[in-house]
């Protein structure tokens, strides 16, 4: 008998013992809840303004007795009142604004120069120093009574002030004495929206679009603003509405007349709207009679050439158009050539002339143009290589107002693949990082994995662009290269369903996505561990639970999908199944081995790294074990450094995503009596789906690697 049939021999009783190998899963009961404290329902998100225990309640009822904030811009009336709302609903008192800050617990909020009379010259000289959108929370002594100062030097600064003194109430912050400071390390931190405007989402799994085209712009969904509130609470500060797959349709007349109006909304929550538009957009609706391309835009013109005079003056008129409606639009994202998109190269053009062409436009505005590096054509050897080879001749090319935007792994959003090697390789270039929070290969809606980890993990990778220490967060936040401007965006997995994004627990990855935008050294546990106190009313092992079952989701799905590096074994339609057998050319699956050889003897994807990581991932021997099938073709029996072979490894390793799920199960059973019933009941019903999709996926993969493999 073959070994590997002796292996699977040998592991399969232990297996059904232990419940880990079952042709289906069986289902879990759903237990009815005890009654519980906790009131949430997912709908007012991690905003839940909890009442606080009693004794926390007298602590803070003494440091928020009014609140004084002179300023009367919309950020800052939205700063007040959302003070005040927390205060209310948390103390279980109704605090009042006042115009003078001479009480006893007076709250004062408002920029530097709205405050500087009753500032100490210690925390003048600190809020001075703030960059935009940083701010100072410090407790204070004016007119001789003790006071606390929410300080900034701008609107929004002062409103994200607002939200982290908040936070520190929700968060059961006893320490009543405040002393901190905070900065955005990254200038624009971005929603992208993949909506379409027949009110699809393109891989939104939260419901349906949250802009409502066809009422706007005379009605208005009140989840416009509770929208911008929930954004601006994380410190997201710009938003491009539209899907990159651009519906020309957007830079039309009556749909910018509706853009405006979102726009409105959001600037009074600090936020910046931005626009996806199509290469194609100057030319006439009707398309092109003759020759090719065939695209259709919204123009009147037969091309969209970037170095055409025409071309660039329709853009430009449209861009004035656009700021003289939206005068502090943010600008233009774009996905150009790419997956059928239109874009220069019809032309005979490059990115920098079609990139550069729409930058010109937006700059007498102060506008940014986004262009994205998401380009494949599959004729080459390697997916993985072509946005690199694509993109980085054009390093110190682009115009200033222009970020490329890369998103985190060379193939597409995968459950885990190591870094863009593009990151660290254009150093004159202002690259911008893409992520998505929708999760389109991770089980959509359905699954709890938490992307804390996975981001975190990502942005403390190293590059060795300039020696040790050249991680990735430093590359995006600028400071690697002393660039001002920065940016990083996650694509959003909002929609109008009750719970917002699908679940309350893929709430959390809109948190932490924020959460990192803001500060990409924060730690993923420290995230979770924010938004489960802001999120759910419930005791300290109860949240230790949670934060345990979050903390290893996003590892467990990795394990029960696509161990050791592998990658995209998913169905084409929908990316949700397994699809094994379809997938031969990413994970180059044969009797001998598994995985694909990325090395300087296979693809050399591996030399678009810098040197130190080239001579670790060209040798299996000291690739990280999370990586190896996605740089080496290794044999199904080789011993890997668990003592295991691969193919043991292999299913080692999704019997234990499967158990990890039948895990998170039981402990959410156990937290029946802590979390709100409506809530525990609909995380359940996701739990349960997803033990049934971690079985479908370790059974359909290792049943078809089982398959191929002889040995
Ligand atoms: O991940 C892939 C998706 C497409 C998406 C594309 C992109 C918006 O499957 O749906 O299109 O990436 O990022 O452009």
């Amino acid at each position: 008998m073959k070994r590997k049939k002796l292996l699977l021999t040998a592991f399969l009783p232990c297996l059904l013992a232990t419940g880990l190998l079952r042709p289906a899963c069986a289902a879990t009961d759903l237990t009815t809840p005890r009654s519980s404290g906790d009131r949430s329902t997912g709908s007012s998100l991690w905003l839940n303004y909890h009442e606080l225990a009693p004794s926390l309640q007298k602590d803070w009822s003494g440091v928020v007795r009014q609140v004084f904030s002179p300023g009367e811009s919309a950020i800052l009336l939205n700063a007040r009142d959302e003070l005040l709302l927390a205060i209310g609903q948390m103390t279980g008192r109704q605090v009042a604004a006042t115009d003078s800050p001479a009480g006893k617990g007076t709250v004062m909020l408002g920029r530097l120069d709205q405050l500087v009379d009753f500032l100490p010259k210690s925390a003048v000289e600190k809020a001075s120093a703030l960059t935009e959108g940083g701010y100072l929370i410090e407790s204070i002594t004016t007119g001789g009574k003790p006071a606390t100062a929410i300080v900034s030097r701008d609107d929004a600064g002062v409103l994200y002030g607002v939200f982290h003194f908040v936070r520190l109430m929700q968060s059961g912050e006893s320490r009543l004495r405040l002393s901190l400071s905070s900065e955005p390390a990254i200038t624009l931190r971005m929603l992208n929206h993949w909506d379409n405007l027949d009110g699809s989402i393109e891989r939104g799994y939260g419901g349906r679009s949250l802009w409502k085209w066809e009422e706007l712009p005379e009605q208005l969904s009140p989840r416009y603003e509770q929208y911008a509130r929930y954004c601006a609470s994380i410190g997201i500060n710009a938003v491009a509405i539209n899907n990159v797959n651009a519906n020309p349709k957007i830079l039309r007349e009556d749909y910018l007349k509706k853009v405006e109006v979102l726009a409105g909304i959001f600037r009074k929550w600090g936020i910046q709207t931005y626009l996806c538009v199509s290469f194609a957009s100057p030319i006439r609706p009707s398309g092109i009679v003759e020759g090719r391309p065939r695209w259709r835009g919204v123009g009147d013109l037969e091309s969209a050439d970037p170095l055409d005079p025409e071309v660039r003056q329709w853009w430009q008129t449209k861009v004035d158009e656009i700021y003289t409606l939206i005068p502090d639009f943010g600008g233009f994202l774009v996905k150009a050539d790419s997956e059928g998109q239109p874009g220069p190269s019809s032309y005979g053009r490059t990115h920098v002339d079609g990139a550069n062409m729409l930058a010109d436009a937006l700059a007498s505005h102060g506008g940014t143009l986004i262009w994205r590096a998401f380009v494949y054509d599959n004729k080459g050897d390697d997916r993985a290589k072509e946005a690199y080879d694509e993109f980085k001749p054009f390093d110190s090319k682009f115009l200033d107002n222009v970020f490329i935007q890369v998103k985190n792994g060379p193939l597409d959003f995968q459950p885990r693949e190591p870094f863009t090697p593009l990151f660290g390789a254009m150093p004159q270039t202002h690259l911008a990082m893409e992520l998505q929070i929708a999760k389109e290969y991770l089980g959509h809606a359905t699954t709890l994995a938490y992307l804390g980890p996975m981001w975190a993990e990502i942005l403390a990778s190293d590059t060795y662009a300039k020696g040790s220490g050249s991680t990735i967060a430093k590359v995006i936040d600028g400071s690697l290269y002393g660039q001002k401007k920065s940016c990083i965006a996650g694509v959003a997995n909002t929609g109008d369903g009750p719970e917002w994004c699908g679940s309350v627990f893929n709430q959390a990855n809109w948190y932490a996505f924020g959460r990192l935008a803001w500060n990409p050294r924060l730690g993923a546990e420290e995230i979770a561990d924010e938004w489960i106190r802001m999120t759910f009313r419930c005791d300290a092992p109860s949240r230790a639970a949670i934060l345990k079952m979050m903390m290893g989701s996003h590892e467990a799905l990795v394990d029960y999908t696509m161990p050791l590096g592998l990658n995209l074994l998913c169905a084409y339609d929908g990316h949700y199944e397994p699809s094994p057998a379809t997938r031969e050319a990413f994970h180059k699956a044969d009797s001998k081995g598994l995985g694909f050889n990325r090395t300087k003897r296979g693809s050399n994807y591996v030399g678009q790294y810098h040197p130190e990581l080239q001579s670790i991932f060209n040798d299996p021997d000291k690739t990280p074990l999370k990586y190896l099938l996605w740089f080496h073709h290794v044999p199904w029996d080789k011993q890997l450094s668990t003592g295991r072979t691969l193919f043991d490894e292999l299913t080692f390793r999704y019997n234990r995503g499967v158990k990890s799920v039948d895990e998170m199960v039981q402990t959410w059973k156990s937290l029946g009596g802590e979390i709100a019933p409506a809530t525990h009941a609909s995380v359940m019903k996701k739990l349960l789906e997803e033990q049934q999709f971690a079985c479908l996926w370790r059974d359909e993969c290792v049943r078809y690697f089982s398959g191929v493999a002889d040995f």
